[in-house]
């Protein structure tokens, strides 16, 4: 059987994996079109188009060895059945030694994380500000994965450790893959890549002891932040909501560097990237995100797989910041410096198309561990600018793939290979899939036609540097003299949030600097604080037993800026809410149907009662107010809030715990019938998201959802 695809790239993967009985067909490379440009419009948008071709089904098959053959594995060949296995066990070996290579290197940082593919759509054409194909036409689709992380925990750590988030996304264009490679917080701790591993060192668990796994309350880390003052601005975001958002759905993404646009004809514009949630922001707090990595550390993984599973797409917008290239300095900042932002009520964010993600992965190795991002994979229409914190990034991430894969072909791998046919010089290395016929490996060459061609800004649709870009300069190793202040932003940040997430700001600082052995870290942090703030740094001292110094105003101001905070915007969407329903066993026949009447809202809910019957979705003794977004406490349940204490179906008091937990939290909390008596225990005082009308509650209990945290339960510093 011939197959012949359309797309050269696939076929040169499916002549490789064709050679396998199980995978059907032969072909020849030689079906690969010889232009690529005549299917660059073609290219699938639906993700199981490209990534199904690789998949392996084993029903109904014998079991074959990796060479083909069909064998049994349950036990070795041994001589005589209590001898000796024999070497010959050729068997034995295969399935030994494979496993023994199981593991690959996890990433330096970002080792946790999850990842879904979905798909971009381009809201216009919008050639006048970029050569960017996959911006050229409105409803232009282009495939995506996107993988979402935290920077320090390893593999195995938990989802809801305090840290910034990975927010990094590979856009599978008709030209080429493009990966912004970004963060949930759009500034950075450092300003040149050469910091890098000093910063990685000093927030990785301590050397000695290998403690504390993901968590950058230790000495190590502060030591470090107090030296480094560009790191105060990162790490204020951090100590917020963002560093312990609700989800990956509710948190925004930030290409973090100003880019360059580049137009057909050359023209240049400097641009931020965002991926603003449609879902809306929401953090967690910090007692509940401790408790929830105790509880479920799958936490952020398990939401972004059961909302896609459920059909419910979490969207971003992307837009950009668009800046003139003289207006690098002209915000009191430099663009080039990664540790500011551009305040969005000085430029706002133009908005350019849509991403959803849509479709889980089917193997989270194969998908979510090999792709390997770079800053470096930029495609036409895009160029760089010399921040240097960029500048070293395009290096780094290239290097670490090849130490990850062991080789140069790890762009070869299904979830790294472009959806476009490749066509270079390159050749040979380790686990090389393809088999090129041009034998004139070299350019310029007259034997293969002088094919590969050079592509380039007139032909071929070539990636281009921005013909404008020129440089000169002293060579120097110093910090920029623009780069000086990195205090002004972090008070812009702490001015423009509401006070209740400034208190949860500064109990963040608070928690971690309390973690601190030396007395010395602990003044560098106050000293650094204090430049920022005297108000922070006095009510962090207050904790910590100290004297914060004396004010240091040189960068004090009054400014804010909008739409920086987690907490205090109604959520756009309640997508994948869980909202408990307390009840008892004998009566969740009678209880309302909180379901239905959820669900188009698309929010779960989940009924709690002692043991498991029909209707019953988790017990008591599984339960607890971090899985649920809102709690209501049904009619049924005042049984066994009474009997909290005497049965053995659950953990004494437990029943109480949730209600207590989920109002201390902020959650909406409803008390329905004559369980005020429960609301009483809890220590519940009515009161804004505490609902306990007798009619119908489910809008106004959605409305309390749109809230996500009832703020004024939280008690501010007088
Ligand atoms: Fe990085 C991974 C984001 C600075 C070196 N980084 C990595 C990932 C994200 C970021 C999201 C995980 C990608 C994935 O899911 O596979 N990194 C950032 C951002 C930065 C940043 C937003 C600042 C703006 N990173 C940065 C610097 C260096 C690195 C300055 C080195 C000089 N980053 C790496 C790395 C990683 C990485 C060691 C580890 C695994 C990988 O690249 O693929 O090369």
């Amino acid at each position: 059987m011939r197959v012949t695809l359309s797309i050269a790239g696939v076929a040169y993967a499916t002549a490789v994996l064709a050679a396998c009985p199980y995978m059907g067909g032969e072909m020849d490379i030689r079906d690969a079109p010889a232009d690529h440009h005549l299917q660059a419009r073609d290219i699938p948008t639906d993700t199981t188009d490209f990534m199904g071709q690789f998949e392996l089904n084993d029903t109904d098959v014998y079991l074959t060895s990796d060479a083909g053959g069909p064998i049994e594995d349950q036990e070795s060949l041994s001589a005589g059945e209590r001898g000796p296995t024999l070497l010959e066990d050729f068997i034995f070996r295969q399935k030994i030694q494979h496993f023994d290579h199981e593991r690959v290197p996890e990433r330096a940082v970002h080792a946790r994380g999850a990842g879904a593919h979905g798909v971009f759509e381009s809201y216009g054409d919008y050639s006048n500000i970029t050569a960017s194909s996959f911006l050229s036409a409105k409803g232009k689709k282009t495939p995506a994965f996107v993988r979402f992380s935290t920077v320090a925990g390893s593999r195995g750590s938990a989802d809801t450790a305090r840290d910034v988030h990975g927010f990094a996304v590979r856009l599978y264009t008709d030209e080429g893959n493009f990966d912004i490679v970004g963060n949930n917080i759009p500034i950075f701790f450092i300003q040149d890549a050469i910091k890098f591993p000093d910063l990685i060192h000093a927030v990785k668990p301590e050397p000695d002891r290998e403690i504390p796994q993901a968590a950058t309350a230790h000495d190590t880390a502060w030591d470090f932040f107090s030296q480094q003052p560009s790191a105060m601005h990162t790490l204020f975001w951090a100590m917020s909501g963002h560093g312990i958002v609700r989800s990956f759905r509710h948190m925004d993404g930030f290409g973090v560097h100003t880019f360059r646009f580049v137009t057909d004809d050359g023209k240049t514009k400097l641009v931020k990237f965002h991926w603003k949630t449609l879902q809306g922001k929401a953090s967690l707090l910090w007692e509940e995100a401790q408790a929830i990595a105790g509880k479920n550390p799958d936490y952020h993984r398990q939401d972004l797989w059961e909302a896609i599973e459920a059909e419910r797409y979490p969207e971003w917008e992307f837009g950009v910041q668009i800046m003139e290239e003289e207006d690098e300095l002209r915000f009191g900042f430099d663009l080039l410096d990664s540790s500011k932002l551009v305040p969005e009520d000085l430029v706002p964010v133009t908005p350019l198309g849509k991403l959803t993600l849509n479709k889980n992965p089917t193997n989270y190795f194969a998908e979510t561990e090999q792709i390997m991002f770079q800053p470096g994979h930029i495609v036409r229409g895009v160029d760089f600018t010399d921040d240097p914190l960029l500048q070293g990034r395009i290096f780094s991430y290239l290097d670490t793939q090849l130490n990850r894969h062991g080789g140069p072909n790890f762009e070869q791998l299904p979830i790294n290979r472009p959806r476009v046919p490749i066509h270079n010089n390159n050749r040979d290395g380790q686990a090389q899939m393809f088999l090129p016929l041009n034998t004139a490996a070299y350019s310029p060459n007259t034997l293969n036609g002088g094919s590969p061609k050079q592509a380039n800004q007139q032909q071929g649709r070539g990636f281009f540097t921005a013909p404008g870009r020129t440089t000169t300069g002293r060579l120097v190793r110093s910090v920029s003299s623009t780069f000086a202040d990195v205090w002004s932003q972090p008070r812009l940040f702490f001015n423009s949030l509401v006070p209740a997430e400034q208190q949860f700001l500064i109990n963040g600082i608070r928690f971690e600097t309390s973690m601190l052995k030396s007395q010395i870290v602990k003044e560098n942090v106050l000293i650094q604080l204090n430049r920022a703030s005297h108000e922070v740094a006095q009510r962090v001292a207050k904790a910590l037993g100290m004297e914060a110094p004396a004010p240091d105003p040189t960068y004090y101001h009054d400014n804010k800026t909008t739409d920086i905070g987690t907490v205090g915007t109604p959520l756009r969407k309640l997508d994948g809410l869980k909202v408990g329903v307390l009840t008892s066993t004998s009566s969740v026949g009678s209880d309302p149907d909180f379901s239905t009447s959820f669900a188009s809202s698309g929010v779960d809910v989940v009924v709690v009662a002692e043991s498991l019957q029909a209707g019953v979705d988790v017990t008591y003794s599984g339960a607890d107010a971090t899985a649920f977004d809102g709690v209501i406490v049904t009619e049924g349940a005042a049984k066994v809030f009474s009997n909290s204490t005497g049965s053995t179906l659950f953990p004494a008091g437990r029943p109480v715990q949730i209600v207590v937990d989920a109002y201390r939290y902020g959650k909406p909390v409803a008390l329905l019938g004559r369980t005020s008596s429960v609301g009483k225990a809890a220590g519940i005082v009515s009161g804004p998201g505490v609902y306990t009308a007798a009619g119908n509650i489910t809008e106004a209990f959605k409305e309390g959802l749109r809230t996500f945290k009832f703020l004024d339960r939280f008690a501010i510093d007088q």
